[in-house]
């Protein structure tokens, strides 16, 4: 059995330098920035607000996380599908979700989008193509190869992309659906956030696996691993799978290699691990200012600007966090309605 951090596994998966920088126009990259920096501020404001007691059950950051979520998202169309995790709140603001509606669904008001019954675990947005968080780890696949199916019944071009973390690799559903998506080639991009730890236990503990990746072979389709810190590495691997979807070539699994900065959930001692080695990702492995010192190189990015880009979402989240305070708490006659979907 193997134990401990490989050095690999460590440093994650450094793929070639973001060099394919070219490729993009300035406001696509900077675009990019943007959304990681949302991410990152509005996971530090659920922490505080976590913090402060102001918001019931629990919760699970995606601090450091962001390049995985931001670059997936970023290839696909409204209309594409995800399904998220536990650890969902990064991808639905990538997909475009709400922060009011997020914000107020985290403190359990009314106004947000489970008119607050359903906190951070269940955040979904149809109209945006989010087809919902999950609480049950590895719940996603099942769902997924269902709007895969539908996808291919319908006869569109749409996309449904599944996250989902290292631990749920490790569930059966993740081998049901890999297995059935291609038999079927099915339009699914599976895309595996390994993020070191699942819970209290090591990847490396639990996985058969160094690359997780490597499970697509088991069911013939194609898998590839990626530095999941450099947000362009993930948007072009995502790119790719995306388009073999679309032309009906079938499945594909992307493995973003990433880190769990924050503990499992927020209030989590962390026994189980150094400190040395969150404190060593986020200093020399932090997908935000990894890809800012790049745009700053290019000059893409000034002091200004970036001044100006964090002010704004500031401003963008406290108004959302005005709109949740404001808001009504749901009535308890209400905790019965909205169980079933009437078709
Ligand atoms: C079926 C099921 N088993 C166990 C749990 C408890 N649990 C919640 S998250 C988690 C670990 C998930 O790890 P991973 O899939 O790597 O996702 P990460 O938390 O790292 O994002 C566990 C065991 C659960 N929610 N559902
Ligand atoms: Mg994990």
């Amino acid at each position: 059995m193997r134990t401990g951090a490989s050095e690999q596994e460590m440093k994650g998966k450094k793929t070639k330098p973001i060099n394919h920088i070219k490729a993009y126009d300035s406001e696509t990259l900077l675009a990019l920035y943007q959304k990681m920096v949302t991410i990152r501020k509005f996971e530090t404001l659920a922490g505080e607000l976590f913090a402060a007691g102001k918001i019931p059950g629990f919760i699970h950051l995606s601090i450091g996380q962001e390049g995985s979520s931001t670059g997936v998202c970023s290839i696909l169309r409204p209309d594409d599908y995800i399904i998220t995790t536990h650890r969902g709140h990064g991808h639905v603001i990538a997909k475009g979700g709400d922060l009011k509606r997020m914000v107020a669904e985290l403190m359990g008001r009314r106004t947000g989008y489970c008119k607050g019954k359903g906190g951070s675990m269940h955040i979904a947005d149809f109209s945006l193509g989010i087809l919902g968080a999950n609480g049950v780890v590895a719940g996603g696949f099942p769902i997924i190869v269902g709007a895969g199916l539908s996808i291919k019944l319908r006869k569109t071009d749409q996309v449904a992309v599944c996250f989902f973390g290292d631990g749920a690799s490790n569930r059966g559903p993740f081998h049901e659906a890999l297995n059935m998506a291609a038999i079927w080639k099915l339009p699914i991009l599976f895309v595996c956030e390994n993020n070191c730890y699942a819970s209290t236990t090591r990847t490396s503990y639990a996985c058969s696996v160094i690359d997780i990746a490597a499970r697509a072979k088991g069911y013939d389709i194609p898998g590839v691993s990626v530095d999941g810190n450099d947000v362009l590495a993930v948007r072009h691997a995502a790119a790719e799978a995306v388009d073999r979807a679309r032309r009906g070539e079938g499945p594909t699994l992307l493995e973003n290699k990433t880190y769990r900065r924050r503990g499992h959930f927020e209030g989590d001692p962390q026994r189980y691990r150094d400190q040395k080695e969150v404190v060593e990702w986020e200093q020399k492995n932090d997908p935000i200012l990894r890809f800012a010192s790049i745009l700053k190189e290019k000059k893409l990015l000034t002091q200004d600007l970036e001044d100006k880009i964090a002010a704004g979402i500031d401003a963008d989240l406290k108004e959302a966090l005005q709109f949740a305070e404001q808001s009504e708490w749901p009535k308890p006659e209400e905790a019965l309605e909205d169980l079933f979907f009437n078709f």
